[in-house]
């Protein structure tokens, strides 16, 4: 066992759930901060393409409090590396699975044909690769890759099967704006985990787990529990930010001034919007710059659940917590270092054309209503472990548990549509694979500014969301697409369908 010099292993539990519980009514104390580590640049889009192998292993990994967790990884023992790849390249990948289990690898975000997507059909069993060759089409934007096994998704994200991948085109390599990896612009995997009373990661489920979504008391910021610390230069410094928890919406702000958001999960926004704050449901991407010329030092705070996500967490963890995790964390504190070589250019006004999102261009809609009860006894699901939910369907999308033999919709190739998402109780991220849409609606009210862009997530609860959607890419039944909550443990309960475009 190893111990970090940063940080003490009773700081440490001081950020977590035993601490929190301590700490009830006295505000959320937060340990010292932690050197932010930078997930591993694999920069493809300035080197001749090769093969690419992605492994995907178990490993130990310390969070922070010196205690070795069983980990996943890819590549290494936790997380993944951060891909930059660009547009018009094909990336022949060999994905190996080294665990004990079946896993797949999804591309979260990329526009790409079915049966390359990694969902739960392209399964690759222990001691297999798999070798799509994936072809980038799309503009500039901050994607992800996970585990997308049917049942065992939101253990195995969990574990640490996460990686991101940065698509560049010209317009973003060629755009006024901090784009040195590492020291101005800074990629940000937020997560947040529970631990045990030895510091080791911990995850269990139970009813209350399936219906709320696992949620931890302790913020994780690339791998290590925050607070995170990082030298900048004396410039804007670029952030891109990834809500890879299973279930935790997170609300970020700045300790001061406002958030600047460029980007959302599918590229640039209009214009920059400045907004106090910004929610980011499981599997949402935003970019945002902050402006460190004139200061020394900014922090990035962190709210669990918030804005309009207020409502969902009143229940198992405020009890527990007695609110102590409610209020603003810090993530990671920038602190001005005039050393360091700083972005100079002056930020563009505009950032991309966006076209307007014109319903009437739709050919057809559908309907989708998310079903938190499927008939099952979810603490008798949740008693067998090695299963999860799987085939047994505690949840579902219209009615339908998620069925692998199902075909739920057809789509025709190149259609635009309107797909209409409520809920029967409380809140969702829903999720469309293969494709980035428009947010027409968001609970029956049009989206925020900074949601407004190209997206892939969409918050559903209470009213309507709508979204205009265009799919441009093949899935033929052997290979569907899924739309699906992106709460894994709804998804892995059954609130999933799946699609062909043909
Ligand atoms: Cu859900």
């Amino acid at each position: 066992m190893t111990t970090s010099p940063n940080i003490s292993r009773r700081q440490f539990l001081a950020g977590t759930g035993a601490g929190c519980m301590a700490l009830a009514g006295a505000g959320f104390a937060q340990p010292a901060p932690q050197p932010l580590p930078l997930l591993p640049l694999t920069d493809l889009a300035t080197q001749p393409q090769e093969r690419l192998h992605l492994a995907l292993q178990e490993g130990q990994h310390n969070f922070g409090s010196g205690a070795l967790s069983r980990t996943f990884g890819i590549n290494q023992n936790h997380l993944g590396p951060v891909l930059r790849v660009r547009k018009g390249q094909t990336l022949p990948f060999d994905v190996s699975n080294g665990l004990d289990e079946v896993t797949t690898l999804h591309w979260h975000g990329l526009h790409i044909p079915g049966d390359v997507d990694g969902g739960p059909h392209q399964e690759v069993a222990p001691g297999q690769v798999w070798q799509p060759d994936v072809p980038i089409t799309q503009r500039a934007s901050m994607n992800w890759f996970h585990a997308h096994t049917h049942g065992r998704t939101a253990q195995q994200t969990y574990r640490g099967l996460a990686g991101v991948m940065l698509v560049e085109d010209d317009d973003s390599l060629s755009a006024d704006l901090p784009k040195t990896y590492g020291v101005d612009d800074l990629t940000l995997v937020l997560q947040d985990k529970s631990f045990d009373a030895n510091g080791q990661l911990h995850y269990a489920l139970s009813e209350e787990v399936f219906e709320e979504g696992f949620l931890g008391e302790t913020l994780v910021v690339n791998g290590v529990a925050g607070p995170t610390a990082r030298a900048v230069p004396q410039g804007w410094v670029r952030l891109r930010l990834l809500n890879a928890s299973n279930a935790r919406f997170l609300t970020v702000s700045l300790a001061t001034g406002s958030v600047i958001v460029i980007a959302s999960d599918g590229g640039f926004l209009a214009a920059p919007v400045e907004v106090a704050e910004i929610t980011l449901s499981p599997g949402e991407r935003y970019e945002i710059l902050v402006d460190m010329r004139l200061q020394t030092r900014n922090s990035l705070q962190v709210t669990y659940g918030g804005g309009e996500a207020a409502g969902l967490f009143e229940g198992l963890w405020t009890r527990l917590l007695g609110g102590a995790a409610a209020g603003p964390q810090t993530a990671l504190t920038l602190t001005q270092d005039p050393d360091l070589p700083a972005f100079t250019g002056t930020l563009p006004t505009r950032l991309a054309v966006l076209p307007p999102a014109e319903p009437e261009l739709a050919q057809r809609s559908r309907s989708f209503t998310l079903n938190m009860g499927g008939g099952e006894d979810l603490a008798v699901l949740a008693a067998n472990w090695g299963n999860i939910c799987g085939e047994a369907g505690g949840m579902g999308i219209n009615g339908q548990p998620m069925n692998m033999e199902t075909i739920n919709e057809q789509v025709r190739l190149s259609d635009t549509e309107v797909w209409r998402i409520n809920a029967d109780e409380d809140l969702h991220p829903f999720h469309v694979h293969g494709c980035s849409f428009r947010i027409l609606q968001q609970n029956g009210t049009p989206p925020p500014a900074y949601a407004a862009g190209w997206k892939d997530m969409v918050h559903v609860e209470g009213g309507w969301s709508e979204i205009l959607v265009k799919f441009d890419h093949p899935a033929p039944k052997e290979a569907p697409y899924m739309y699906h909550c992106h709460i894994l443990e709804h998804e892995d309960c059954g609130m999933m369908g799946q699609f062909t475009v043909a």
